[in-house]
């Protein structure tokens, strides 16, 4: 057998903190540790614009919002435009506004594409001298549980690079490496498959005055904005049916059925894909010095728009804690990071299955049967009628903190 030639690594740089994956949860890391003076590198697989354009969540949760307000970078990350406070639920056709602003002080949640947040997210950390670098193939993992690991990858031009570090933040989503470098048995993974399908579609169609949620025995139905002139609709289908199942005028006839409005103005369609809601968490989020952030460590069913939000959620958590221990010595946040991160998780995902069963459900009941259509209907009647029931909703769709020091409402603030 022929040999296999060595591979010469470059000697090793150093780093505190090396952040693998440039989404939301990667930049924000960058961008909290940059603000408090941590030096990092950033490595993304996929190019700038691959990374600029990818199009998925629309809403910063209030929590968010003020958690980037804490850190003084607001103004600077977020773009899109205050949310009104209001949501839109149709129910056969009969439109019931719920608030999701739940009373509390500080600024509201914001209206704000995925792809806008993690093109101000990387434009600031570049602006600021942050190290971030594309196309980076190859990443392997090493000495995880020792005092500095090693991260090595591959650049675009086929050196061989090594990085040592004193942290790992895995940012690099559900099918990333950081998870993939645990070793068996170490993480347990809680999944769950709702049974239902969506499909998603994209289209440079008017948005909806506030975000629309339609129940409707056709299957449920959403319609949200992204962005000034440009929207994305849910259609619940088969959860194995095909994108290729829906040809424009199908998808138009099914959104005007299921959101009760023959007047609907289409648009061209940008984007459109299939997938199976379903919801997963790893715990512990931690192994050694390498710290999971975001999808990376969970998976949240699009329904109430929670899976961005705990991956900022997460990203907060882990740079105020590597803060922490790299300026104070105070190992505190890192020892329970895995810990605090996992009680928001699973509050929202609570959240998210609570939203899913009743919207699904209430419409439609070949999927659970009327027994639960009945039981879904008295929770939206419950919702649409008691103060209490509609102010414990807005509470979770604005993410404020209900667990003690548990991220930006600690007392200490960001500095
Ligand atoms: P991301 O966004 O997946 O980013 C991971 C980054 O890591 C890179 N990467 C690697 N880099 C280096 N080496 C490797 N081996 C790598 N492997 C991967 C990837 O290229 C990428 O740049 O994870 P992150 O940062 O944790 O952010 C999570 C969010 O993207 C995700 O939770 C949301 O998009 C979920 N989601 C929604 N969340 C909301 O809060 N509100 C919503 O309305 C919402 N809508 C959605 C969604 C997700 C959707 N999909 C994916 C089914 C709508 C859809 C259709």
């Amino acid at each position: 057998m022929a040999e296999q030639a060595p591979e010469l690594w470059e000697s090793p740089e150093s780093t505190t903190v090396v952040v693998i994956g440039a989404g939301p949860a990667g930049l924000t890391v960058a961008n909290l540790l940059r603000h408090s003076g941590i030096d990092c590198v950033v490595l993304e697989r996929r190019t700038r614009e691959h990374v600029a354009q990818r199009q998925r969540a629309g809403i910063v949760e209030a929590r968010a919002v003020r958690m980037f307000d804490s850190w003084g970078l607001a103004d600077q990350v977020l773009g899109g435009v205050p949310s009104d406070g209001t949501l839109e639920f149709r129910v056969d056709g009969e439109s019931h506004l719920v608030s999701d602003d739940d009373g509390s002080e500080g600024p509201p949640a914001r209206l704000c594409p995925q792809q806008v947040l993690v093109q101000k997210l990387t434009a600031g950390y570049l602006a600021d001298g942050g190290d971030l670098r594309f196309e980076a193939a190859d990443i392997s993992l090493h000495d995880l549980t020792g005092d500095r690991p090693t991260v090595r990858y591959r650049t675009a031009d086929g050196t061989l690079r090594a990085i040592a570090c004193a942290f790992v933040a895995g940012c690099d989503g559900d099918r990333g490496i950081s998870r993939a470098s645990v070793p068996d048995g170490v993480l347990t993974a809680h999944a769950f498959d709702h049974g239902i399908g969506w499909l998603t579609v994209l289209a440079d169609a008017p948005p909806p005055a506030r975000p629309l949620f339609a129940v409707s025995p056709h299957g449920f139905a959403a319609h949200f904005a992204r962005g000034p002139h440009a929207s994305r609709y849910y259609l619940q289908c088969p959860p194995d049916d095909h994108p290729g199942a829906w040809p424009d005028p199908r998808v138009w006839d099914a959104l005007r059925t299921r959101l009760a409005d023959p007047a609907l103005t289409p648009g061209p369609i940008t984007d459109r894909e299939t997938f199976r809601l379903r919801s997963l968490v790893h715990d512990p989020m931690q192994y050694g010095r390498l710290f999971l952030v975001g999808d990376a460590a969970h998976i949240v069913s699009p329904m109430g728009g929670k899976g961005m939000n705990l991956a900022l959620h997460d990203a907060d958590l882990f740079a105020r804690a590597v803060r922490d221990s790299v300026r104070d010595h105070d190992e505190t946040g890192l020892r329970t990071y895995s810990q605090c991160c996992l009680r928001r998780v699973w509050n929202d995902q609570e959240f998210s299955h609570w939203l899913t069963r009743t919207l699904h459900d209430a419409g439609d009941d070949t999927h659970s049967g009327p027994f639960h259509r009945g039981l879904a209907r008295a929770r939206l009647d419950r919702l649409f009628t008691s103060p209490t029931a509609s102010r414990a909703f807005a509470e979770l769709m604005a993410g404020l903190d209900t667990v003690p020091n548990a991220g930006a409402q600690d007392g200490r603030g960001p500095g």
